[in-house]
């Protein structure tokens, strides 16, 4: 067999220019349960679109798990698999390895297969962070790691995961007379960890499905450039944000246009913003992070100060970081100086 076929080839997926050039087949249809004006079952929806039907979609524990393949129904077209709830990591790992073994031992037929794993904020930024992280450093296999994150452990009922953000009210975290806000640790920065931290990894992004063409084309990116590639979706959850679930676009958007949740890619080491986060770099305002907030019964307790502190936060991401939104250090004026003067 032709060495050609053991190589990291991968499937070339152009971008789709303009929603009207979006395929019509879908790979993700009905006979789910999740509930209605869920974000993570569109991710998935638009995540397998943009794939095509050469795919293996792998997942971890999670409503993305239990909802959408309950009591012998299933939405999904392509090969799926569940894996435990911390395993998205190893899961995608071990599959690209087979499939490259099988390949090469002409057990099967050669061809670029892409290969998927979802995991949810719970099982992927909180327990499953050790497996994502060492399936980052093996360029040698083609996998894409998607965390769909809806902000809490949503299926066992809303816990609150590191990725929840600060002072929100989940069911390990209800606001009471004695203390207003129990959850006081700010989000993990996933996105800037991976990329930052990740040097065999050629492709990070963050995306948002209320921007699904944009959202479509860095998951046909990231299958195009091969290795090991990780994407982070903010998902707008009516059930564990409360609110009412024809809300999920506009809160989507809202995220980015208040600058909380900046939409990048990292490919080979350089940042390129998007969207609505590219024109906020380039000079248009940020809506105040209020507006996005005061949506949600999550954030109800709120009072002044806590939409203060949660401002001044978002604002310090933009004006004091590094790279703005993205890595959040500040050099040290003797080293900047230093640097500047060399
Ligand atoms: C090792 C392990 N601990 C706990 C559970 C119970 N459990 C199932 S789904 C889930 C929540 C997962 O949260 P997340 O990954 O954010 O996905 P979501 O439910 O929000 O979609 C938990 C705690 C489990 N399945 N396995
Ligand atoms: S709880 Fe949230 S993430 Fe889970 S199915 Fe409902 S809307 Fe979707
Ligand atoms: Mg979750």
């Amino acid at each position: 067999m032709a060495e050609t076929t053991f190589t990291n080839a991968t499937q070339i997926l152009e971008p789709f220019r303009g929603v009207k050039k979006v395929t019509l087949e879908e790979y993700f249809t009905s006979g789910h349960r999740t509930c209605q004006g869920c974000e993570s079952a569109l991710v998935m929806k638009l995540m397998v679109k943009a794939a095509g039907p050469r795919t293996i979609v792998l997942g971890s524990t999670g409503c993305m798990y239990v909802a959408n393949t309950t009591y012998y129904t299933t939405p999904w077209v392509v090969p799926w698999m569940h894996t435990q709830l911390g395993s998205s990591g190893s899961a995608a790992l071990g599959t690209a390895a087979g499939l490259k073994a099988l390949m090469r031992k002409g057990k099967m037929k050669a061809e670029p297969i892409n290969v998927i794993a979802f995991c949810g904020d719970g099982g992927g930024a909180d327990m499953g962070v050790g497996a994502i992280s060492a399936t980052l450093t093996h360029k040698e296999y083609n996998s894409l790691i998607l965390l769909y994150d809806n902000e809490s452990y949503a299926n066992t009922d809303i816990q609150l995961s590191g990725m929840t953000p600060y002072g929100a009210h989940t069911t390990f975290s209800p606001p009471g007379k004695a203390k207003r806000l129990i959850h006081t640790r700010w989000k993990k920065n996933m996105a800037g960890m991976m990329a930052a931290g990740h040097p065999e990894c050629r492709y990070v992004a963050t995306v948002c499905a209320s921007y699904a063409v944009e959202m479509m084309n860095k998951v046909r990116r990231a299958l195009t450039i091969g290795g090991p590639t990780f994407i982070h979706s903010l998902d707008p959850c009516p059930k564990g944000w409360d609110y009412e679930p024809m809300l999920s676009h506009e809160l989507g958007e809202l995220a980015i246009e208040t600058g909380l949740f900046p939409l990048y890619e990292v490919e080979d080491g350089r940042v390129k913003y998007y969207g609505k986060t590219k024109a906020i770099v380039e000079g248009r305002a940020r809506k105040p992070v209020r507006e996005y907030l005061l949506k949600q019964g999550r954030f109800a307790h709120f009072v002044e100060e806590d939409l203060d502190f949660f401002q001044k936060k978002v604002d310090e991401m933009w004006q004091e970081w590094e790279i703005p939104a993205v890595v959040p250090f500040r050099r040290l004026d003797a080293t900047r100086a230093a640097l500047e003067a060399r």
